[in-house]
């Protein structure tokens, strides 16, 4: 493309709002693809490696029984640092990382009478490989833990009756 050797006023004007017509349009599209964008089946944490220490940041998904991360990865015998910041104004959460996927109901469904331990019902915690303090609305827990054998691990959050959705999977690779 060349430019005009005597700038022509009309021309240039003519050239930017199509330039700014044709950015605004770029724009609503990206809006709308944006809100259109399938959320990923499995999102997965950031995590950051400090000193052999992964930190994992979790939490919810609004007002949702949901975590914001539905899959956690880290190597097997490595440490890891899972912290839950609870963004939520109104629910309680936690995080328990169970052994096996097969405990999520008799865990979950104990943690409903534990109230007074923090709805960690300690005749479950053998079934557990780590958990966070209840997190109160806008608070933050953390819990550090050698990662279990190579596997899956359930995770759950036992204010009653979230245990059902609010769930994610930790892998343990090898
Ligand atoms: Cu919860």
């Amino acid at each position: 493309m060349t430019i005009p050797k005597t700038p022509n006023q009309e021309y240039t004007m003519t050239v930017l709002s199509k330039i700014t017509l044709r950015a605004s349009l770029a724009l609503v599209l990206l809006i709308v693809l944006g809100a259109m964008a399938i959320p990923d089946p499995t999102p997965s944490a950031d995590a950051s490696v400090v000193q052999d220490t992964t930190v994992i940041t979790l939490k919810p998904v609004g007002e949702e029984l949901k975590f914001d991360a539905t899959e956690i990865r880290a190597k097997a015998g490595t440490t890891l640092k899972i912290v839950f910041e609870n963004t939520s104004t109104i629910m309680p959460h936690s995080v328990v990382v169970l052994k096996r996927a097969d405990d999520i109901e008799t865990v979950g469904m104990a943690a409903m009478n534990a109230a007074e331990h923090d709805y960690i019902p300690p005749s479950e915690k053998d079934k557990m490989v780590a958990y966070t303090a209840m997190a109160a609305p806008g608070a933050t827990v953390e819990v550090t833990f050698t990662v279990p054998p190579a596997g899956s691990y359930p995770y759950i959050c036992t204010f009653p009756g979230h245990y059902t959705l609010m769930q994610g999977t930790l892998i343990a690779t090898s």
